[in-house]
């Protein structure tokens, strides 16, 4: 290129650019779409008094200048967002409050209390609609069987209240790049083969509805996708996810899964997984050999039967939760090295012995830590470093030896429970402003809130 081509090249650039401006701020909205959004608007029940956006819609105002209002250079209204509008009782359901909206991309109606089903017209009158966004309501009955909505990209359904089977029109969206349908009470068989022709798909997530999700033995999903999550979804099996290589989350919490966490879990999306959630299955320890992603910062095995060696997370982990489980051995003497950058950990009622070990120290950043009904045994360690600890739960353990003064420089400290050991000496002045309830059942624990005066 020539610098006077490329000189004439940054002009015309640049003009496109300054009357592409004028043009955006001089959009007028046209006058059936003012007309349709004030119909809307007079037809949907809301709180004036905590709405930002709605209340002032008005006559006075041109109509893409209103709060959750965005228009195209032609006047169409594009996007409408009414999420947090204290919105209630059903979406308008007639056909003339929608149709006319043939511009409109993006919908949400999200963070509202509306009730009522799903209306049909808006599965239907808005061609090109690719965002659509009710979660958080109270919006129930059947989703509506067919929509020809071919555009539809992010379809966000969930925490209503809608039964009913998953509708299926939505292994037809060819488009369909994120599906949340969960927390509702659908209910019925998916397969979730049928979710592998979805070739734009990103992010699943059909937890916490009845729903009894299967697979075939050969099942894949696309290897794009991002985010799976199953939770609650009564299932037997794990899916073959081996192939997922840009997999970040995966929830199958709350399912039936039993046997080894197979070590390939462990390589999805190639060493790139954040989030895993295998809580509430009946998984029985971890096959070996296995080496943890290094950027998991979520990893919840919690209410599983593991027996054998404490895994050691990845250092990054900020919430890991080990709590009930069959365990039956310490925990080992560098693990609190590990959990540096750690916020929660509980190992609660999980059948751990031995001394906790001096290195919790180093795990200073943590905010909760909860290591109740164990059988620990051996002194409180010395962890008045944790300056955010908010929660410490030691209760119902074999900890003897006296209370380290130096719990009290536990500053954020506002949940202490060091019941049911075998402390014994004086509770420090610093502590007295918790109930007895977190001292009670040890025998030789004296002074104030107990009731037992020390000699
Ligand atoms: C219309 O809305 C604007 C902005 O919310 C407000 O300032 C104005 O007073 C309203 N006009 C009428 C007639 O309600
Ligand atoms: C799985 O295998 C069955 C037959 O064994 C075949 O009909 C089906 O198309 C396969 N599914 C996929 C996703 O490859
Ligand atoms: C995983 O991907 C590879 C390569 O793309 C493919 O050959 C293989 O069949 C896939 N495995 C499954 C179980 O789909
Ligand atoms: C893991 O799943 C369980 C059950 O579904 C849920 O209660 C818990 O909050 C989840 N953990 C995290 C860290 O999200
Ligand atoms: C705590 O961390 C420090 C600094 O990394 C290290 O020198 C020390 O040995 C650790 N403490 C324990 C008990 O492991
Ligand atoms: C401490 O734990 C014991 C045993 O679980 C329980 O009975 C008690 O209420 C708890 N105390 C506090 C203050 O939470
Ligand atoms: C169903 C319903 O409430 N319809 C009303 C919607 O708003 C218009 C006025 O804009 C009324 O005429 C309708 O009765």
């Amino acid at each position: 290129m020539t610098p006077s081509s490329s000189f004439s090249l940054s002009i015309a650039l640049f003009c496109s650019f300054f009357f592409g401006l004028i043009t955006l701020s001089a959009t007028t909205c046209l006058d059936h779409q003012k007309v349709l959004l004030l119909t809307l608007k007079n037809n949907l029940t809301f709180d004036p008094s905590l709405s930002t956006k709605l209340v002032g819609w008005n006559q006075t105002l041109e109509c893409c200048a209103w709060g959750g209002v965005t228009c195209d250079e032609t006047g169409h209204v594009t996007r409408l967002d009414l999420s947090r509008e204290s919105l209630s009782g059903p979406i308008p359901s007639s056909q003339n409050h929608w149709q006319g909206l043939e511009k409109l991309e993006y919908l949400s109606l999200g963070y509202n209390s509306l009730t009522g089903s799903l209306p049909k017209p808006l599965l239907t009158l808005l061609p090109s609609l690719q965002d659509l966004d009710l979660s958080y309501n109270r919006l129930s009955g059947q989703i509506t069987k067919d929509s020809p909505l071919r555009f539809l990209r992010n379809l966000d359904l969930s925490n209503n209240r809608f039964e009913g089977p998953v509708p299926g029109f939505i292994y037809k969206l060819a488009a369909l790049s994120t599906l949340k349908l969960s927390t509702n009470k659908l209910s019925g068989r998916v397969d979730l083969d049928k979710f592998s022709k979805l070739k734009e798909l990103y992010a699943l997530d059909l937890s916490y509805n009845k729903l009894s999700v299967s697979f075939s033995a050969n099942f894949s999903l696309l290897s794009q996708v991002n985010s799976i999550l199953l939770a609650s979804c009564n299932m037997q099996e794990l899916p073959n996810l081996k192939n997922q290589s840009r997999l970040l989350m995966l929830d199958l919490s709350d399912n039936k899964l039993r046997g080894e966490i197979p070590n390939w879990i462990w390589e999805l999306g190639n060493g790139y997984l954040r989030f895993l959630n295998l809580s509430h299955n009946q998984f029985s320890g971890l096959q070996k050999p296995y080496t943890f992603p290094f950027l998991l910062d979520v990893l919840d095995l919690h209410s599983n039967n593991l027996e054998g060696d404490i895994p050691v997370p990845p250092r990054r982990v900020y919430h890991l939760d080990y709590s009930n489980n069959n365990f039956k051995t310490s925990i080992p003497v560098g693990f609190g090295n590990v959990l540096r950058s750690t916020l929660f950990f509980s190992i609660s009622n999980s059948h751990i012995i031995g001394v906790i070990p001096e290195s919790i120290r180093n795990a200073s950043s943590l905010r909760v830590l909860d290591l109740s009904r164990n059988g620990l045994t051996g002194p409180i360690p010395l962890i008045g470093n944790m300056k955010d600890l908010q929660s410490l739960d030691l209760s119902v353990n074999m900890l003897s030896g006296s209370i380290p003064g130096e719990l009290t420089n536990l500053a954020q400290l506002s949940s202490l429970n060091l019941s049911y050991n075998h402390l014994s000496g004086r509770i420090p002045q610093g502590l007295i402003k918790f109930t007895s309830l977190a001292f009670e059942g040890n025998d030789g624990l004296c002074g104030p809130p107990l009731k037992k005066s020390c000699h």
